[in-house]
């Protein structure tokens, strides 16, 4: 626990005590959701490198605990990973079986300065791009033309 590290910084032990396990004793949605993580925190997954390892895949393969095509692949069974880019990075154990066994988490890295709030994505303030102004002929400068045009008339033929 005792880190000498004075920077900003913040470790994030993945699942604290417990470690990166496939034994479903964490569940890393609640433990991720419970954490804080920010561009230049970094990630520590320790586990047992006989047993697991780390990859950082893709959403979708997230989802169907796809190990076949990883981003990146830690095997040393105490991997700093440095969260260098904002939105959700996607971890899961290769090993078949862990991440269908709960052994996966989905990191939502938010920007430094960003303050800690609740998770709510802000909404959109898209200006009214669709009020462009209706374009029509106008009535009036026909009228006046015709006008004129009557005018003239009466002038040459009266
Ligand atoms: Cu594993």
């Amino acid at each position: 626990m005792a880190l000498s590290d004075s920077s900003t910084a913040a470790h994030h032990t993945v699942g604290d005590a417990l470690g990166w396990t496939a034994a479903g004793t964490v569940d890393y949605a609640e433990w991720a959701s419970s954490n804080h993580f920010q561009t230049g925190d970094e990630l520590d997954f320790k586990y047992d490198p006989q047993f697991h390892n780390v990859m950082e895949v893709s959403s979708q393969d997230f989802k169907s605990c796809n190990s076949s095509s990883p981003i990146l692949t830690f095997t040393t069974g105490h991997d700093s990973v440095e969260l260098t880019s904002v939105g959700h990075h996607y971890y899961l154990c290769g090993i078949p079986g862990h991440c269908a066994a709960g052994q996966k988490v989905d990191i939502f890295v938010r920007s430094h300065n960003d303050s800690c709030g609740p998770s709510i994505d802000p909404p959109d303030h898209h200006s009214d791009s669709s009020s462009t102004p209706f374009v029509s002929f106008k009535p009036w400068r026909r009228t006046k033309l015709l006008d004129m045009l009557l005018l003239v008339g009466y002038a040459i033929f009266a």
